[in-house]
């Protein structure tokens, strides 16, 4: 059982300490992960959603449980956006790499939205909440008008 642990944390160190393409034995690998991440806080931020706009009833546990999950999910994708994965089974647009900026500060500006939502959240308040929720929506439009195919 020791040993096994030690292993898993191993695992784990190592694959901290990788670089990001290394961390994607093929391209396939990193398209996968990002997709899974993006598709995992897609779901987390929709739980948000259908509380901020009153389908769901309000549970302030549950509405700070889902947007801490997905602003986790939100630092996750980036990495796996590796140079040889824009083919495949994925909607990447080549701008993505060729305008990697303007990419990067997309990304960054949903982060920063996303913690934002997630730390309204944790406060409880239902209209700091609603107030934080579209932004995030808007920063996902906006990266997907960019640099996502339809
Ligand atoms: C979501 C979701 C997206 C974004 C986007 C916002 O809930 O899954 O991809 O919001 O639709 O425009």
């Amino acid at each position: 059982m020791k040993l096994v642990a030690s292993l898993a944390l191993a695992a784990v160190a190592v694959t901290l300490t990788l670089p990001a393409h290394a961390q994607f034995a093929k391209p396939e690998d990193a398209i996968k992960y990002r997709k899974s991440a993006l598709t995992v806080m897609a779901a987390h931020f929709g739980r948000v959603g259908a509380m901020a706009n009153g389908r769901v009833p309000f549970d302030a546990a549950a509405i700070a449980s889902n947007a801490a999950i997905a602003e986790s999910m939100s630092k996750l994708p980036w990495a796996a956006f590796v140079d040889g994965s824009g083919a495949g089974d994925t909607k990447a647009k080549a701008e993505i790499w060729s305008d990697n900026a303007k990419f990067k500060a997309a990304s960054e500006k949903m982060q920063a939205e996303m913690g934002k939502l997630a730390a309204a959240a944790k406060g409880g308040n239902i209209d700091t909440i609603k107030a934080a929720f579209g932004p995030v929506g808007g920063a996902c439009k906006a990266c997907h008008d960019d640099f996502r195919k339809e």
